[in-house]
């Protein structure tokens, strides 16, 4: 059965322009309820070891200079059928191919600065989600 859980990112670009609360009230009128968030600028380090699956793609330096640029908000999001509720709410990669309607349609600035991220599989979403959140803040928001 698919999880319930997921882990969305709103990227530099996004939270940066003040667009986390135009995100957020989206994503919750599509059903979403936040069970964790918080903010960060997060360090060449981090940044590295999350998107670490794709360090030997061309523009995996690139990303992280950029999910390195300012603070972002991950958020843990809680819905039925999680991972691809939340795939589909964000839309593409690049927004110029995203559907209408989807968060990156509405809020990114291209392929790279595409405001928001989303975990890709249930496992991702547990892994990504303890990347930022302690165990205890995920079972206490139960
Ligand atoms: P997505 O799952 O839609 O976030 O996309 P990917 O996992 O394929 O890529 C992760 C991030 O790498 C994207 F959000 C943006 C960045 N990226 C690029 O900058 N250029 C590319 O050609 C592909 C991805």
């Amino acid at each position: 059965m698919a999880g319930n859980r997921t882990l969305a990112i709103i990227k530099p670009d996004a939270f940066g322009s003040s667009k986390a609360g135009r995100i957020i009230a989206h994503l919750e009128a599509g059903g979403f309820i936040v069970v964790a968030a918080r903010v960060l600028h997060m360090t060449d380090a981090q940044a590295g070891e999350f998107y670490e699956v794709h360090k030997e793609r061309p523009f995996y330096r690139s990303l992280v200079q950029f999910m390195t640029s300012g603070r972002c908000m991950p958020l843990v999001l809680e819905r039925a059928d999680a991972v691809s509720g939340l795939r589909q709410a964000i839309g593409a990669t690049d927004p110029a191919e995203a559907a209408d309607g989807t968060v990156r349609k509405l809020y990114a600035e291209s392929k790279e600065r595409n405001a928001i991220h989303a975990s890709d599989s249930d496992e991702n979403a547990e892994r990504e989600s303890l990347f930022f959140f302690s165990e205890a803040e995920l079972i206490g928001a139960r």
